[in-house]
């Protein structure tokens, strides 16, 4: 017995620009992820802005789930998924973002789409915006700098609000809202809010009034949802990774609460409704001046979410004297932690901080959570049978799974699901490769564009199948 609630919503998570492919087909606008090129572990991905001939895009065909989905559904059906968790690519609704009417073939996509998830009995867990929106709000616009964006992130989501609320009950709005306030690296502005922070004159500055802009969206989404049908639930999706102090020196431990304030601040103000003191003092110190209305503090008032979605893949650690430490990206004073092993893309391996990430946010929120991101990015290698021993990923999976079981049944967590990063191969976000693979479905599909996209089962799908079957008591 794992104590889990019966209804525990198991499933798999993906997002449209990482599996549909199918990038310029009927009707779609080009989306930010479509001038993403191809990069590596340390070779970034550039932002090229327009689309350049000599330029691999891996985006544009994925790994073709616009055209493979009946069969992929029926793959997370035989997985016995409770839910899938996908994203509504924003450019196949609204080719250009500010158009006023939609586009009709790619709304019926998503009716299809969710029509053959539902008829496996699996809830569609939907992001309104997972690193995708049109380019030309960002090339017209400059994204989310300009309030107007607000507007059409607004009617977009109100759109698809009224056409899927009978199909759709869970949704989240922004996906990991807070990659970008490490503003200095060029893929999180650019995919969170379609601005690279350097190139602005205040780029922490813009960072603050770029978030404040989809804070207010958010919150005036999670009214309209519940407006139009009064028992959705609308999260929002949070990127946790804690930072944790290196030692008991107090001066490590201060670090990471004012480290841990990256990560709050903006479940504090999608969760609680407005902006907590830390930040106010910290622009009062910086200078900075953010254009925040009175109507928008009223807006984030009754716009609070219902429940906190979460990706976890990695813990951080800080260290407040480290002049002899490497100290890696993210946030200044971040070093290795001696007691955990890393990936091959060097994240942090460490099953524990999911329990501490929980038991955090639960008793900091009160509301409940949903992890719908975890997983293990790896090299697979194809067996002369054609299999995939990937022991590895469950070795990762299974060590997760059994804290998160802690967080529920000995801390008494309000956990609503657990929905694994990439069930099927997809195209990674941070390095654009094929290669780094996170699912229990195979893709045969590779970096330099060759592959067949057949799919084929890894030793985890049979692994994962029991454990969903079991509701997490066979692991
Ligand atoms: P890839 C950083 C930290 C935690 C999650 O990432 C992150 C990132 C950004 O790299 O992103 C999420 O594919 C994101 C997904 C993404 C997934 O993690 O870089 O929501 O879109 O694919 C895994 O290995």
């Amino acid at each position: 017995m794992t104590n889990l609630p019966k209804d525990f919503l198991w499933g798999g998570a993906v997002a449209a620009h990482q599996v549909e492919g199918a990038w310029n087909v009927a009707g779609k606008g080009e989306s930010i992820a479509d001038v993403l090129t191809g990069g590596a572990h340390g070779v970034d991905r550039i932002i090229t802005t327009a689309i350049e001939e000599k330029y691999m895009y891996p985006n544009h065909e994925a790994v073709d789930f616009y055209h493979n989905y009946k069969a992929d559904i029926a793959l997370f059906a035989e997985l016995g998924f409770k839910c899938f968790r996908t994203s509504i690519a924003w450019s196949r609704i609204f080719p250009l973002g500010d158009e006023a009417e939609p586009n009709e073939v790619g709304l019926q996509f998503y009716d299809d789409l969710f029509d053959e998830l539902l008829k496996y009995n699996i809830e569609p867990v939907i992001t309104l915006s997972h690193f995708e929106m049109p380019n030309h709000l960002v090339k017209t616009y400059g994204g989310w700098k300009n309030r107007r964006v607000i507007d059409f992130f607004v009617h977009y989501a109100d759109v698809v609000l009224q056409r899927y609320q009978h199909k759709v009950k869970y949704w989240m709005t922004f996906n990991e809202i807070n990659n970008q306030k490490s503003y200095d690296v060029p893929l999180f502005g650019y995919t969170n809010s379609g601005v690279v922070f350097n190139n602005e004159p205040n780029p922490e500055e813009t960072m603050y009034q770029v978030v404040h802009h989809q804070l207010v969206a958010s919150a005036k989404v999670v009214a309209l949802g519940h407006a139009i049908k009064a028992d959705l639930k609308i999260g929002c999706m949070m990127a946790i990774v804690p930072l944790y102090p290196y030692s008991c020196h107090p001066d490590d431990i201060m670090l990471a609460v004012e480290a841990m304030h990256d990560r709050y601040l903006f479940s504090d103000v999608h969760v609680r409704g407005y902006y907590p003191s830390y930040a106010y003092k910290e622009w009062e110190q910086k200078g900075f001046n953010i254009d925040i209305t009175a109507d928008d503090l009223a807006v984030l008032k009754a716009g609070t979410v219902d429940y906190i979605g979460l990706s976890y893949y990695m813990s951080k650690t800080v260290r407040a004297h480290f002049e002899d430490e490497e100290t890696t990206a993210d946030f200044e004073g971040t070093v290795p932690n001696p007691h955990v092993q890393a990936s091959d893309w060097g994240w942090q391996i460490d099953p524990v901080g999911l329990r501490y990430s929980l038991n955090v946010l639960y008793e900091r929120y009160q509301i409940p959570l949903f992890i719908v991101e975890n997983g293990f990015g790896a090299v697979d290698e194809i067996e002369p049978d054609g299999s995939v021993n990937d022991q590895y990923r469950i070795d990762y999976l299974k060590a997760h799974i059994a804290e998160m079981i802690k967080a529920v049944t000995l801390d008494g967590v309000d956990l609503m699901g657990y929905t694994p990063w990439g069930c099927i191969d997809c195209v990674s976000f941070g390095t654009g490769e094929y290669k780094k693979r996170y699912g229990f479905i195979y893709v045969d599909k590779h970096d330099d564009g060759s592959g067949t996209m057949k799919r084929s089962k890894k030793k985890s799908f049979d692994w994962f199948k029991e454990v969903v079957a079991s509701n997490g008591a066979h692991l």
